[in-house]
Order: structure tokens, then C-alpha cells, then sequence
């Protein structure tokens, strides 16, 4: 039976088969969890393996190995900005979307992969201010729709911060 987790921690500690990376579309790293993954996993191995890749569209996402990390995998995925100044209905729906899209194809590269195991960071709710609550209805549904087709056991939704956490076991309970 497949589960969802919420865990408090640091996601570059995690032994899972693969832990997502909050990046960029350039895939050159960046700060948040960006900057802990590629300071864990090995600067040098990462830069080299994102090279050839040719960037990663917001919402898409793309895998390198863990290198020195203890995960088997990175799914680097570039969520979207929410900016404020482009709001209005519209425009909150297809950010809505992009950060749909970027838990779903995490999901299928699991599949892909063979993974058992996956942790997900808040996705673009630090530097891209994406509202934490409004993301987090959005993770859980989709990686929830995707559970059974992706061969996922564990799905880890990993909080850095005790809001965030309290927001994932609100929606969970
Ligand atoms: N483990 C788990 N979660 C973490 C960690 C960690 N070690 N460090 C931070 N978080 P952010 P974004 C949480 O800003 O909003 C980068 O520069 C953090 O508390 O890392 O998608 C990239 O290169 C927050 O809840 O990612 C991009 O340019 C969540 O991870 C841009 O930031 C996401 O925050 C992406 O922005």
C-alpha cells in the first residue's frame, strides 16, 4: 500500500531512490534547497551532468544521479513564479498548472527510474513565493493522482520549517 509521509528535515539527508530539486529552467544551481543539493551532491559532478541536459522548462523536470548525496537520483524541477503583479484569475490558474505539471512529471520519471522512494521539497513556495498553502493542496493531489501508475511506495513530502510542516499534516489529517 502506498504512502504519503510528511517529514521536518533537511531533504539532501534523505536514503531515497530519488529527492526533487526546487531549481531553475538553466539548471546551473541557484540558493534554497537548490544550493544545499548541489553543496551535498557534489558541485562539480552536478554542473557536469546538468551540461548536456539544455535547461528544464518550468514545469518540466529532469534526472541526474545523487552523486554523493544518499539518494539514487535528482529530479530537477523549475517550478513557476507567483508574481503578485501579474495576478488576476487567469494567470493563478496557469501557475496552478505549471506546479501541477511539475509534481506529475516527477511522478513519471519515478516510473521511469524504478523508484520506490521520493522526497519533494515545497516547491517554489521560498524564493518564488508561490502561497504555501495553495502549493501544498496542489503537491498532495497530484502526487496522490499519480501514486498507483508511478510504482511509488513512499511518497515524502519534506518540510524545512515548522509552517510548512503544519500546513502538509493539516491537508493530510
Ligand atoms: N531541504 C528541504 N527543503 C528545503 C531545504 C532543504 N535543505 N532548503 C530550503 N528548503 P526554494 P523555490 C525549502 O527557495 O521557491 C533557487 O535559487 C524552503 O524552505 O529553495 O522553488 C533555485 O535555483 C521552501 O519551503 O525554491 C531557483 O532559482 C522550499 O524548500 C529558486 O530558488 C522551496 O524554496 C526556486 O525557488
Amino acid at each position: 500500500m502506498a504512502e504519503l509521509e510528511v517529514i521536518r528535515g533537511d531533504i539532501t539527508k534523505l536514503a531515497v531512490d530519488a529527492i526533487v530539486n526546487a531549481a531553475n529552467t538553466k539548471l546551473k544551481g541557484g540558493g534554497g534547497v537548490d544550493g544545499a543539493i548541489h553543496r551535498a551532491a557534489g558541485k562539480a559532478h552536478l554542473l557536469a551532468a546538468t551540461a548536456p541536459l539544455g535547461g528544464c522548462a518550468t514545469g518540466d523536470a529532469k534526472a541526474t544521479p545523487g552523486f554523493n548525496l544518499p539518494a539514487t537520483w535528482i529530479f530537477h524541477t523549475a517550478g513557476p513564479v507567483w508574481s503578485v503583479k501579474r495576478g488576476g484569475k487567469t494567470a493563478e490558474d496557469a501557475k496552478d498548472a505549471l506546479l501541477r505539471s511539475c509534481y506529475r512529471r516527477c511522478m513519471e520519471l519515478a516510473r521511469e527510474h524504478n523508484v520506490r522512494s521520493i522526497a519533494f521539497p515545497a516547491i517554489s513556495t521560498g524564493v518564488y513565493r508561490f502561497p504555501p498553502n495553495r502549493a501544498a493542496g496542489i503537491a498532495i493531489a497530484t502526487v496522490r493522482e499519480h501514486l498507483q501508475a508511478s510504482g511509488v511506495e513512499r511518497a515524502i513530502f519534506c518540510c524545512y520549517n515548522e509552517a510548512t510542516e503544519a500546513i502538509y499534516r493539516a491537508l493530510l489529517a
